[in-house]
């Protein structure tokens, strides 16, 4: 379980702003009220009793009034969104935030105190499975890892070592890659998947055969504890818990963490796997032996 987060809140931030679908609303400008709770540490600014460990309140209500003012947006659902991510960009000691938005001049012919839209954001830690079978294998690597860090919605970016292994699943191949890495993101999980296929593309990555050679193959192995089991995305990969190749790295940057459907930790997955290959010669046969370190 993670450690409930400490917080910083504003309530009822007044802008005056012009967002909204009608010609009136974004002609004239109307008043908007701001909720804000910021999930951050506040220990060591506490102890230390020095603003630059925190994150200045002053500052969120000047980028907040300035966001609003500077942008329009027809929804405040959009208004919401886009400051959120602005926020998160901007003071990167907030882990996650949650906004209201309010509303209290919406134009509804009938009597109401308030309306207003409210979400919660944050950086969301995922692990992903990197690889490459084909050309420079190498250099493959480095330039997935440097797409990722190229993406301002991508923070944290660490790497494993990268092994070199045998094919796993049957397909006659040339010898693999394999790394893990760690991140967050701002992106949402399908978001997350659409950008690795840019990357894959970017890497000339052809799709002819399904696990055939291939320059570049991002997979998302965990995202926080999301499950997904659908036509485009699953998540937490399904076949990690019978691939060494996944696990070694993964274990360098995560022996604990752990599995939201099985519970069982990344460290469990990789000593079960190796137990249930038997001796080195036995896992070599299924192909699944990581080969040696770079
Ligand atoms: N997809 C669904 N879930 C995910 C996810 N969690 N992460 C979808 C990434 N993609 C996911 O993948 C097919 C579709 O899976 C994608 O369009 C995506 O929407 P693909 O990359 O086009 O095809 P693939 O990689 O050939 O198939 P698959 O099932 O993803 O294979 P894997 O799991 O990537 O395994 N041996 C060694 N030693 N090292 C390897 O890295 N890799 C594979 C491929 C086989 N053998 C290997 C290795
Ligand atoms: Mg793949």
């Amino acid at each position: 379980m993670e450690m409930k987060m400490d917080q910083i809140k504003i309530e009822n931030l007044e802008v005056y702003a012009a967002h909204g679908v009608f010609q009136e609303e974004t002609r004239e400008g109307q008043l908007f009220l701001v909720d804000v709770t910021l999930n951050t540490d506040l220990r060591q600014a506490g102890l230390a009793d020095q603003l630059t460990l925190s994150t200045h309140y002053g500052e969120v209500c000047e980028t907040i009034n300035g966001y609003l003012r500077e942008h329009t947006f027809l929804l405040i659902e959009a208004a919401a969104e886009h400051l959120a991510e602005e926020l998160l960009l901007r003071f990167p000691l907030v882990n996650s935030l949650t906004l209201e938005l309010k509303k209290p001049h919406a134009p509804i012919r009938l009597p109401f105190s308030n309306v207003s839209v409210r979400i919660e954001r944050g950086w969301k830690k995922v692990y992903l499975g990197i690889g490459s079978n084909l050309g420079d294998r190498k250099k493959f690597l480095e330039q997935g890892i440097s797409g990722l860090k190229r993406n301002p919605r991508v923070r944290r970016v660490e790497c494993s070592q990268v092994i070199e292994t045998k094919p796993y699943g049957g397909v006659e191949q040339g010898d693999f890659y394999n790394g893990a890495i760690a991140l967050e993101t701002l992106l949402s999980p399908y978001e997350l998947l659409d950008y690795l296929h840019q990357l894959e593309a970017a890497a000339g990555r052809e799709r002819k055969l399904r696990w055939g050679p291939r320059t570049l193959d991002l997979d998302i192995l965990f995202y926080e504890d999301f499950i997904s089991q659908d036509a485009v995305l699953t998540v937490p990969h399904p076949d990690m818990e019978n691939r060494v190749f996944v696990l070694e790295p993964l274990n360098q940057l995560c022996p604990w963490y752990r599995h939201p459907v099985t519970g069982k930790s990344v460290r469990q997955m990789l000593e079960e796997l190796k137990k249930k290959c038997g001796n080195e010669e036995e896992c070599e046969k299924r192909n699944e032996t990581p080969q040696r370190q770079l």
